[in-house]
């Protein structure tokens, strides 16, 4: 702990001309606007050429422009299998649901390729006990279900890592989740006020028995998936340069990668998707959304006996859909409080963990090869203080740390989805509400902008919305 505190207070020294500059100096500020950075036009081509131009309700939901006929021919596929909603077996069509599952389609959960609402069952509820090393033996059939070396999620018994809300006919789904908010409030430092709320979850059994005591619980909204592809393509090494785990550029940001069990090379690798980045690949991330969401066994996570519900076109098809969708552009790039808010995002240093630019390097899938694209993220974990930690660790991530989640459309999340929530578990109504909830690494950016002027904030904001 010592150490930690000691090295965030050399980056508050550090931080201090740049908290001045975000309190809205004028004479920094407008040095700052005047720099030659600022004179640069920012560009919309957030995902490189894979860049569509729509800012309406379906802006997630296109395909690349830059596929070729090919991989047009076989995103056109993905988007149907994303779509298949799966049955009961025996049946003509997409057979194998269950026996548990939390949804019977990917886009059942990922609605409109955006975040999903909790409220309504989108969402993965995650559990292991505290204590690792006991009791891992559970009578749990599905394959990621059971410990992956060094997943660091010991099963809770009978009911594994994640539980399975729905159960098909004559199978009882694992438990019920109650899931309240807590309210909040708290003061900007111009004296506005604001509300925050937390989420309360309270597992249930069936038959009202207890469930077990002590266990970890993460709860997490559907990500939105556009753009995944480019994220997969940015070379490993070009990621952990920017890791700086012991902090010794002093700055209180010290990002590192998680390392997380890859089920085809039999070895841990990279992690990238997920909140917690406990995923390699997207062929990984969709094999383990059929298997636990869907209850649906594919080729990576077989039954026991080796049997499986569908074959790896299949789930190929699903991997490429979300390696293939466009990512929509930045809009109001001449917009002066736009202009003014990535200003702000940059001094409040923001973009010390939501990078704004990155380059893939090679990739199976020539569209996704070689682009520079504006995701805002660095892909590593950081430590973002109590106030968000879900207390479960994830292979190398703490209970507190989460991957910086990119920030490209952003702004549309609402158009694409009424309501959507941010953050992991959807707490946040409002982009203000996420920031708000930042601490942790992100302390000093959070209260930077909880210092701001109104128009500031309201610029930041506003620049978020650009995206
Ligand atoms: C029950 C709801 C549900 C279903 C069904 C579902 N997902 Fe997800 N998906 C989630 C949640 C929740 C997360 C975040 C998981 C986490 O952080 O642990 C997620 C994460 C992802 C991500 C990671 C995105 C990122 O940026 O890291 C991808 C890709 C994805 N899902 C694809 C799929 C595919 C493909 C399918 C169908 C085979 C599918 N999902 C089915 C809920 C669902
Ligand atoms: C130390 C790294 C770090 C810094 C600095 C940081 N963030 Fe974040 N940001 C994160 C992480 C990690 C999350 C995910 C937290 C979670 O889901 O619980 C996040 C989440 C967000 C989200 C929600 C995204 C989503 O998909 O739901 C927004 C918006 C955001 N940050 C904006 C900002 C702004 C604006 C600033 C500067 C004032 C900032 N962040 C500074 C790491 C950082
Ligand atoms: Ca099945
Ligand atoms: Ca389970
Ligand atoms: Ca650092």
């Amino acid at each position: 702990m010592m150490p930690f505190t000691v090295r965030l207070q050399r980056g508050r020294i550090r931080h201090a001309l740049l908290a001045l500059i975000a309190l809205g100096l004028g004479v920094a500020l407008s040095a700052l606007l005047r720099s030659p950075a600022a004179a640069q036009t920012p560009r919309p081509q957030a995902g490189g050429d894979t860049t569509i131009y729509s800012r309406t309700s379906r802006a997630y939901e296109q395909p690349a422009p830059n596929l070729d006929a090919y991989w047009a021919e076989r995103h056109a596929v993905g988007d149907l299998a994303f779509e298949a909603a799966f049955v009961t077996a025996p049946a003509q069509v997409n057979p194998g649901l269950g026996p548990l599952f939390n949804g019977t389609a990917c886009a059942g959960c990922h609605i409109k390729n955006g975040r999903g609402l909790p409220e309504k069952g989108q969402r993965a509820v995650r559990v292991s006990q505290v204590e690792p090393g006991i009791g891992h033996g559970s009578d749990y059939s599905f394959a990621l279900e059971v410990d992956s070396p060094g997943a660091n999620t010991p099963a809770v018994p009978g009911i594994g890592t994640q539980l399975q809300e729905q159960g098909v006919h004559g199978h009882a789904p694992e438990g019920i989740v109650q899931l309240t908010w807590q309210d909040e409030s708290g003061t900007y430092a111009d004296g506005t006020e604001y509300q925050l709320r937390s989420p309360q979850i309270t597992l249930l059994t069936l038959d009202s028995s207890p469930f077990p005591e002590d266990i970890a619980i993460s709860h997490r909204i559907p990500q939105p998936v556009f753009g995944a592809g480019l994220l997969e393509a940015v070379p490993e090494a070009d990621l952990l340069q920017r890791a700086d785990p012991g902090d010794r550029d002093g700055d209180g940001i010290s990002g590192r990668p998680n390392r997380v069990w890859n089920v085809i090379e039999q070895r841990p690798t990279l992690g990238r998707f997920g909140w917690k980045a406990n995923t390699p690949t997207l062929l990984q991330q969709s094999a383990s959304a059929y298997v636990n969401d869907m209850g649906v066994t594919n080729p990576l996570f077989p039954e026991a006996d080796g049997a499986m519900d569908i074959a790896m076109d299949t789930l190929e098809a699903a991997a490429v859909y979300v390696q293939t969708i466009g990512v929509p552009a930045r809009t109001l790039l001449d917009d002066p409080q736009v202009r003014r808010g990535e200003q702000l995002f940059a001094a409040a240093n923001c973009i010390a963990c939501h990078v704004s630019e990155l380059r893939t390097g090679p990739h199976e899938i020539p569209a996704l090869a070689n682009q520079t694209i504006h995701p805002y993220t660095d892909l590593l974990l950081h430590d973002l203080g109590p106030g968000l930690a879900d207390g479960r660790p994830d292979f190398e991530a703490s209970g507190s740390e989460w991957r910086t989640p990119p920030l490209w459309g952003v702004g549309l999340a609402q158009t694409v989805l009424p309501f959507s929530g941010f953050l992991h578990d959807g707490r946040a109504r409002t982009l203000e509400e996420a920031v708000l909830w930042h601490g942790g690494e992100a302390e000093l950016a959070r209260s930077t902008f909880q210092a701001m002027a109104k128009d500031d904030r309201a610029a930041l904001i506003r620049f978020l919305r650009s995206l």
